[in-house]
């Protein structure tokens, strides 16, 4: 029995040495020391022994089972630690390693342009309305001063959803909304971007969707002095302070003197150039003095209160001001041309 045990342990003690992972040493924990293992087996016969044998071989079986179970444990520590090493082998990071760049979003042009034109006007002491790009003709049209029929309605020609209901043609209607909603009473000073819709075939300098942002002033004793000297401080903080401002005639129905502004070209200084087709300046708004007839109908007393208003269009503006020379760069989304206008800037 006592060879038994000795040869038991052996052959265990060989089996652990060899064992090449925590499965196959639990297999042999199963196997030797387990209730229906060999040891236990041997075991049976103890109560064939003597009296003073049986000690004897009891104390043997303890030994027996103790080095095969220390031998277990301490292959597991080896084969677990082994197993942590590996794991942290095939995990290695390089930290030197260069990442790969999160790609991040820009400003859009337009954004940029408005921002930065809002940004201008309210260090004016302006606030910023805003509007419906769904909107009625009413406030598209009649409130303005082009009641239907009116001749002057062809200059924008519209995208109409109902008889009553268009995509806005201008920014032009907030004035009429934010003046109507001031029943009449006390000083008006915004400015309005949005997106209007007009008919218009898409080439270089149009397109059938654009920006426009509006501004209104309205309180008593305001002239055409003051409408003058706000364009020509955004002329210039807009495009730089060798900018000069000229306002030639025009008609809008709704503004009564009316003009066209032009600003001096940048790209040649004012001597002229293909850009600006050798006249030395680029028109890039409509402005004038609000009709007494578009007061009246928001509730204002024409007698008391005078006002001015402007339309610019943000595409031409952002075309000036970075040097682009066709509008539909806006609206195509190449991300060469997009990337150009980073937050970052
Ligand atoms: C108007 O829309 C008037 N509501 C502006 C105004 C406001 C005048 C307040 C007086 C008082 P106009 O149709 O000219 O005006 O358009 C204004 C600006 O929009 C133009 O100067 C131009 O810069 C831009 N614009 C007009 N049509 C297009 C188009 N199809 N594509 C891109 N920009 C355009």
């Amino acid at each position: 029995m006592q060879d038994r045990l000795k040869e038991l342990q052996q052959e265990a003690l060989t089996s652990v040495e060899k064992a090449e992972n925590l499965k196959e040493l639990n297999d042999i924990r199963v196997s030797y020391l387990g209730k229906k293992g060999p040891i236990t087996e041997v075991l049976k016969g103890m109560g064939k022994l003597s009296a003073e044998e049986r000690p004897k071989m009891g104390a043997l079986a303890n030994e027996v089972r103790d080095s095969i179970s220390s031998a277990i444990e301490e292959k597991q520590e080896k084969l677990e630690r082994a197993a942590v090493e590996q794991k942290l082998a095939e995990e290695t990071i390089d930290v030197t390693l260069p990442g790969s760049p999160v790609r991040t979003g820009t400003h859009h042009a337009l954004t940029k342009i408005v921002e930065e034109i809002e940004d201008l006007f309210i260090g004016m002491g302006y606030s910023v309305a805003e509007g419906y790009e769904v909107e009625s003709d009413y406030y598209n049209f009649e409130a303005l001063n082009l009641p239907k029929g009116h001749p002057a309605r062809d200059m924008q020609d519209s995208f109409y959803i109902t008889e009553e209901t268009l995509l806005r043609t201008h920014t032009s209607p907030v004035q009429a909304r934010t003046m109507e909603a001031n029943e009449g009473k006390g000083p008006v000073k915004i400015i309005c971007p949005g997106k209007v819709y007009r008919r218009d075939n898409d080439d270089a300098t149009h397109s059938h969707q654009f920006m426009q942002i509006e501004g209104l002033v309205v309180a008593e004793g305001i002239s055409m002095a003051d409408l003058k000297g706000t364009l020509e401080v955004f002329a210039k903080k807009m495009f730089g302070e060798e900018r000069e401002i000229r306002l030639r005639p025009s008609f809008f129905p709704f503004t009564e003197p009316s003009v066209e502004v032009d600003i001096s070209c940048k790209i040649c200084g004012g001597k002229g150039c293909s850009v600006c087709k050798g006249t030395g300046w680029i028109e890039v708004l409509g402005a004038g003095m609000v009709h007494p007839h578009v007061l009246e109908m928001a509730g204002y007393d024409p007698k008391k209160y005078t006002g001015f208003a402007f339309g610019m269009g943000v595409e031409r503006i952002a075309m000036l001001k970075y040097g682009i020379d066709d509008i539909r760069h806006f609206y195509t989304n190449d991300i060469r041309f997009l990337k150009q206008f980073s937050v970052q800037e």
